[in-house]
């Protein structure tokens, strides 16, 4: 007993040492990777017309609204994807900064993503809300689960329900 302890406590100590040693290079291999930006097509049409058309380049990042505050918001919400990467709302509030126009969306915990209420002076209403669509189909989850691919025809579109 008496010759067994210290050996396991050298054992022990060893150990501890590789882990201390490994830590930082497992952490730092570890670490995710932040998703490549990509370029999208993106158009936002309200009521009154496109409030925006045209190429945005744009990645998975975390998001915040005056309604909702700050999520992050690059498709592994609501574990929809694996790995991040761009997704419709990110490339909206990309899109907001480089043309001035403004929006907001209320964060909903159930869905770990953002209901998108406004943009621009549209806001959602009983007959009147923002859809959500990519390559012309209407998206089955919210603008922070689902995950982009370079090229995609993404739309905010005033829509009457
Ligand atoms: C009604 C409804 C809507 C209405 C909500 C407003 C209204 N006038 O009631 C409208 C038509 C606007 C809508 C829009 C969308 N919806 Co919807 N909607 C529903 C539905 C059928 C019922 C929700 C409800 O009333 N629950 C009962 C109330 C008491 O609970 P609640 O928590 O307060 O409900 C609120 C939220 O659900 C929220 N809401 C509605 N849709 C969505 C979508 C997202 C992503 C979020 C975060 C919140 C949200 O609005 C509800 C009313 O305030 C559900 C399906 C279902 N059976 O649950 C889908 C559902 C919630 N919607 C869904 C989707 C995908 C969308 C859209 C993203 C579709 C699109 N591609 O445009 C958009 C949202 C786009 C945006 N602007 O961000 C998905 C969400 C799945 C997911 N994992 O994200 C669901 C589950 C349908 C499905 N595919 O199975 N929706």
């Amino acid at each position: 007993m008496l010759t067994t302890l210290p050996r396991k406590t050298a054992v022990a100590a060893a150990a501890l040492g590789l882990a201390l040693t490994a830590a930082p290079m497992a952490s730092a291999a570890g670490k995710a990777a932040a998703p490549a930006p990509i370029t999208v097509n993106l158009t936002v049409k309200g009521s009154n017309g496109v409030v925006f058309s045209g190429d945005i380049k744009t990645t998975g990042h975390n998001v915040t609204t005056a309604s909702g505050g700050t999520h992050k918001c690059d498709s592994t919400n609501n574990k929809a994807n694996p790995t991040p990467g761009a997704t419709p709302t990110a490339a909206l509030d990309d899109a907001a900064k480089v043309k001035g126009f403004t929006w907001d969306a209320t964060w909903y915990a159930q869905y770990d993503d953002f209901f998108v209420n406004r943009i621009a002076k549209d806001t959602g209403n009983d007959s009147y809300y923002w859809n959500i669509a990519v390559n012309g189909k209407s998206t089955e989850v919210g603008g922070c689960q689902y995950q982009l691919k370079a090229g995609d025809k993404v739309a905010f579109t005033w829509t009457a329900l």
